[in-house]
């Protein structure tokens, strides 16, 4: 029923395709490799599954690339900004820092659809606090 716990929680649920880059491994920084990924947020954990930029015959023939993720991002105690442009010449770049130290980049050209993601991913955030 609306205005319950539950619904409040699934209201935070996300899933869309977005463009990201992981751009520090605790700490360590990395080479920026951008790809386009099926994204899901969901009960505090986002997930970037494998690039979705193989055309849909070639997922048919290899479903682990849609299903498996390639990062697992756990939210709790995880900062969330709009990168500037000495992070990344593309508009609407959202940079993502977890617990552990590891940034990730995430960007869509529809300035309403990263907008929306930035609101989930905090309201995620914030739900879970930074202890
Ligand atoms: O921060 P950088 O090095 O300008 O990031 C760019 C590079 O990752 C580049 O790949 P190469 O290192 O192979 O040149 C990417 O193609 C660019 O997209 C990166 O810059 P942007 O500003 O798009 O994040």
């Amino acid at each position: 029923a609306p205005g319950t716990k539950e619904e409040k929680f699934k209201s935070l649920e996300k899933a869309g395709v977005l463009n990201r880059t992981k751009t520090s491994d605790r700490g360590k920084r990395l080479r920026k490799n951008w790809s386009s990924s099926w994204t899901v947020l969901e009960g505090g954990i986002l997930t970037f599954f494998k690039d979705s930029k193989h055309s849909a015959a070639s997922a048919l023939r290899h479903p682990s690339t849609l299903t498996t993720p390639e990062h697992t991002l756990e939210l709790r105690g995880a900062s969330l900004t709009w990168a500037g442009r000495d992070k990344s010449s593309k508009k609407n770049v959202l940079e993502l820092r977890t617990r552990d130290g590891s940034e990730f980049l995430i960007q869509h050209d529809s300035e309403q659809i990263i907008t929306a993601w930035h609101k989930a991913i905090a309201d995620s955030i914030g739900r879970r606090g930074s202890d």
